[in-house]
Order: C-alpha cells, then sequence, then structure tokens
C-alpha cells in the first residue's frame, strides 16, 4: 500500500488515525485524506500533520456524494487502498433528521465501492470502518461475536448496516479485496464534544447539568481511540481479505458510573473549580428513543489471529482524554465558539 486514500480524515477517528499512521507505524507511502468538513470535520485536527509531513499528505475538501471529484483524485493520486470512515456519525443526529445518514453512508460508501470496483487492478485494499451498533442490543449477557445477524436499531445504525452489506457483497461478487471492521464506543482527544465522554468533560469544567438518558443503566464497551488505530492498521496489513473483525476495549461499563469515574477525576485534577463535587452536576434527562441497552464485543478473533489486544485501560485513557481536553483550550474555544467553521469557510469556499 503506497497511495492510501482516507474519507474522513478530518474528524475524530480518521485524524487520530492520520497521527498514528504517520508518527507511529511502519507505513511509509503517501496519504490522501478527502473529507467534506460537515460540522464533526476539523482541519484543526491535522494542522501539526500538515507542516511536519508536506510530502507525505495531502488534503482535498470532497463529498464522497461527488463522485466526479472522487475519480479525479483516485487517477492522479494513483491510490492502490482506501480506508473508508467518512460518515454521519451521531445516533442523537440521526433520530432528528436521519436524510443525510442516508446519503453518506450509504450511497458515499456505494460511490467509494464502485470506483474501487473499476480500477480493481490497481486496488489493493478496501478497509470499511464499522460499528457493534448494527448488531443491535443486548440484553443482560451474551455478547457481540462476528457471525451474529444484524439487527440495527437507530437510523444511524441502520444506515450503517446497509453499508457493510454492500462491502461485503463487492467481495462476494466482484471479489474486491475487502475487510470491514466493526468496533465499540471510542474516545479520546479530537472527539467532537456532542459524544457522551467529550460532552461530560467540558460540561463539568464549566459547572453545567450533566445530562444522563433515562436512568444511566445502558452499557457501552469504551475503546481508546489509539488502540482502535493500531487495530485498523494491523487488519489492513495483515488480515484476511473478504472477512469481518470485532475490535472492543474490554471495558464493558454503565453510563452513570462512567460519567461519576470522570468527575472523581476531575476533582482531583481541579480542586479549585466551583461546583466540587463534579458529580452534583449529574442531571437524569428524558431517555433517547430506541436506546440500545447494552453493548458487548467478543474481539477474540482478532486477538488470536492477528495478536491484537487492547492495551489502555479505561481508567488510564480516560485520565489522558481529560488532560488532552484541559491543554488544548484553543481546539476547545474554538469548537465551542463555532471559530473553526469560520475558518473553513475562508480557505476552503
Ligand atoms: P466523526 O463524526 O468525528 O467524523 C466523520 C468525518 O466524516 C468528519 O470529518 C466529516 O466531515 C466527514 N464526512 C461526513 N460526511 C461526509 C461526506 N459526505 N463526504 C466526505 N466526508 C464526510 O466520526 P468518527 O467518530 O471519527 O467515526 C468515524 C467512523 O467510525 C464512522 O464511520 C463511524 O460510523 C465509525 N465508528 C465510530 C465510533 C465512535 O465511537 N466514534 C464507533 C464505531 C464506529
Ligand atoms: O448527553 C448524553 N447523555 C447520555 O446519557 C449523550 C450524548 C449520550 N448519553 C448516553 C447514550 C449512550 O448510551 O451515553 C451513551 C453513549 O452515547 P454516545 O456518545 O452518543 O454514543 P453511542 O450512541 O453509544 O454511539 C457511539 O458509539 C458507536 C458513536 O456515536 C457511534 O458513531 C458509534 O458507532
Amino acid at each position: 500500500m503506497k497511495n492510501i486514500l482516507i474519507t474522513g480524515g478530518s474528524g475524530f477517528i480518521g485524524s487520530n488515525f492520520i497521527h498514528y499512521l504517520l508518527k507511529e507505524s511502519n507505513f511509509s507511502g503517501r496519504i490522501i485524506n478527502i473529507d467534506k468538513l460537515t460540522y464533526a470535520g476539523n482541519p484543526e485536527n491535522l494542522i501539526s500533520i500538515e507542516d511536519e509531513f508536506k510530502d507525505r499528505y495531502s488534503f482535498f475538501k470532497v463529498d464522497i456524494c461527488d463522485k466526479e471529484s472522487l475519480a479525479n483524485i483516485f487517477i492522479k493520486y494513483k491510490i492502490d487502498a482506501i480506508c473508508h470512515f467518512a460518515a454521519e456519525s451521531h445516533v442523537d443526529r440521526s433520530i432528528a433528521s436521519p436524510e443525510a445518514f442516508i446519503h453518506t453512508n450509504i450511497i458515499g460508501t456505494f460511490n467509494l465501492l464502485e470506483l474501487a470496483r473499476t480500477n480493481q487492478d490497481h486496488i489493493e485494499l478496501f478497509h470499511h470502518i464499522s460499528t457493534d451498533e448494527v448488531f443491535g442490543s443486548l440484553g443482560d449477557t451474551g455478547i457481540f461475536s462476528e457471525d451474529d445477524p444484524y439487527r440495527p436499531n437507530s437510523p444511524y445504525s441502520a444506515s450503517k448496516a446497509a453499508s457493510d452489506h454492500l462491502v461485503r457483497s463487492y467481495h462476494k461478487t466482484y471479489n474486491l479485496p475487502v475487510t470491514i471492521s466493526n468496533c465499540s464506543n471510542n474516545y479520546g482527544p479530537y472527539q467532537f464534544p456532542e459524544k457522551l465522554i467529550p460532552l461530560m468533560v467540558l460540561n463539568a469544567v464549566e459547572n453545567k447539568p450533566l445530562p444522563i438518558y433515562g436512568n444511566g443503566k445502558n452499557v457501552r464497551d469504551w475503546l481508546f481511540v489509539n488502540d482502535h488505530c493500531k487495530a485498523i492498521w494491523t487488519i489492513m496489513q495483515s488480515g484476511k481479505r473478504g472477512e469481518t473483525y470485532n475490535i472492543g476495549g474490554n471495558t464493558e461499563m454503565e453510563n452513570l458510573p462512567l460519567v461519576e469515574m470522570i468527575c472523581d477525576i476531575l476533582d482531583d485534577i481541579l480542586p479549585e473549580n466551583g461546583n466540587r463535587p463534579h458529580k452534583e452536576l449529574i442531571t437524569f434527562i428524558k431517555d433517547r428513543p430506541g436506546h440500545d441497552l447494552r453493548y458487548a464485543i467478543d474481539f477474540s478473533k482478532l486477538q488470536r489471529e492477528l495478536r491484537w489486544k487492547p492495551e489502555e485501560s479505561l481508567t488510564s485513557g480516560l485520565q489522558k482524554t481529560i488532560k488532552w481536553y484541559l491543554d488544548n483550550k484553543d481546539w476547545v474555544n474554538h469548537i465551542k465558539s463555532g471559530e473553526y467553521r469560520t475558518w473553513i469557510e475562508s480557505h476552503y469556499s
């Protein structure tokens, strides 16, 4: 793999993956990042990369629904691998307005697959990033394995499920060299503060309410984003073409104790903050419609076949993440004030 096309590389996981590939991995080729820069895409995530890796990194503001622009980049940069992150990713937004999820997650993925199929001679790999949410919801017991049936419950997870099926079908029908990974909830630096962990951290710092949906007993498995990046690169290099791999963090937790953990860490780091203990900010609010009760992920296939396992514990990962949000005040302020949008508009209009 010499020229990797990364879609959605300016979002949370994509930008962490670009940092990982260029700074920590054995990859010596070139990255072409295409991103539409929706509200979730932030070029500030990659400022240091643009400076440091001028010869090996290029960015284009492109929508994966725009076939013509995709084709031009594909040919010009002799793309031989695709790592596909671009998506509408937030469940609550998919409940409020599902349409963009259908366009980007389904049609966008289809466009990329078609491009890969029609240039198949040069394509070594199409890696598709997906989610454990395609498997639906678990009760108190059980764990998702790669062979489980798909039972998506939100427009977001249904659109991801559709895209997974398309990717699989392009392998079965056209023999396109694909791999798919389905992972649990990621957390870490550069995550947009609409998702649970960064939202709770930033609200607590400002002594704002910490909104917990329902009774706080919903369970998620938390995967530190750098562990996820290592898993993706492992699969891209050594995963069997046509296969799906689950990726998990081995850290199942109910939402309420997770938010309490965040509060305890903040109590230690910010002893002067007004509203201590931060736990007092916790507020229970109306539940999310169709809220999946529990996700748990069996990643033993990845561990057994490709020797990957998560390295970060939830405590150390949360400490690193919270410290990152406290240390990167400019990044946080630009997101909160909307200044990052003004910058994008002036550079890419
Ligand atoms: P994100 O919302 O932070 O980033 C998504 C990126 O895709 C943004 O930069 C956005 O601008 C870009 N994008 C959106 N629509 C586009 C379009 N039409 N064309 C080009 N670019 C577009 O999401 P994330 O959390 O980094 O998630 C990345 C991938 O991982 C997604 O496919 C998501 O479904 C999957 N995933 C995420 C998690 C998680 O916990 N965050 C867990 C499992 C799977
Ligand atoms: O304010 C909140 N209060 C709350 O109780 C928010 C934003 C969330 N929650 C709950 C809902 C979930 O049970 O916290 C849990 C995590 O919520 P999100 O951060 O919205 O993540 P989730 O819905 O689990 O989905 C995430 O993980 C799987 C990503 O957004 C998806 O892109 C990924 O596929």
